[in-house]
């Protein structure tokens, strides 16, 4: 019962964050307050949520957030570790949340859109996203991208003339760098299909990401 009002609490400072317009000194200092009321109603130790609290407001205040995530993103996943961190366990590390999706299916089955989809579903949860346009058949297939998650500000990466999909695949990955999720779009023709070697090379590439 407790565990559910604290979930519940929790939840709604979440969604506070995530409809703020501007995330200002004033609405953090609300939030934070926020989520004091909510863990000592929930009897966490007062100086345990002082401290706790104090962090979410300093590094929400003054981190910068990284490349990718929006202030009220990273808002999010500051709350996300420092809650974590209460906990006794740790947040996923840069390192230790490392995924890498490749979208593979038929011409037209929803392989960018899912893409930008998945990629914005990370995002939220204050991951780094990274896409890599590894469609080199679909015309503009790299401009579809841009336009479904400029306004996330989620890079896509491609080397620009490339033709190779491996070769941009395995300059992207060079350029993703800090990215916790990684997602191939690819071609879905028949053809490149049928190819399962440059699947597997595809995989291979990654597996080091
Ligand atoms: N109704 C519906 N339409 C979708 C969905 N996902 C994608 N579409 C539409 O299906 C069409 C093809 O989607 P894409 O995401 O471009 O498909 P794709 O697999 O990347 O296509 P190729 O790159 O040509 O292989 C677009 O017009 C999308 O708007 C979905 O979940 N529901
Ligand atoms: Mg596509």
């Amino acid at each position: 019962m407790v565990l559910e009002k604290l979930g519940e609490s929790l939840s709604g400072v979440i969604r506070k964050i995530t409809r703020a317009g501007a995330l200002d000194e004033k609405l953090v200092k609300e939030l934070v307050r926020e989520i004091q009321r909510a863990l000592l109603s929930a009897d966490v130790n007062v100086k345990l949520v002082l401290e706790l609290s104090r962090r979410i407001e300093e590094r929400m205040l003054k981190e910068k957030p990284p490349a990718g995530l929006s202030r009220r993103e990273h808002a999010v996943k500051v709350v996300y570790e420092e809650l974590l961190s209460l906990l006794g366990g740790r947040a996923h590390s840069s390192t230790s949340s490392k995924a890498r999706i490749m979208m593979v299916g038929l011409q037209g089955s929803g392989k960018t859109t899912t893409t930008a989809k998945i990629a914005r579903y990370f995002q939220k949860r204050g991951l780094r996203t990274a896409i890599i346009a590894a469609d080199t058949q679909r015309p503009a297939a790299y401009e579809q991208l841009v336009q479904l998650v400029e306004k996330y500000r989620i890079p896509v990466l491609r080397k620009a003339g490339e033709s190779s999909a491996v070769e941009i695949v395995r300059s992207a990955l060079e350029e993703a760098g800090k990215a916790d999720i990684l997602i191939l779009d690819t071609a879905g023709r028949r053809s490149c299909l049928k190819r399962w070697r440059r699947l597997r090379k595809f995989l291979s590439l990654t597996r080091s990401f």
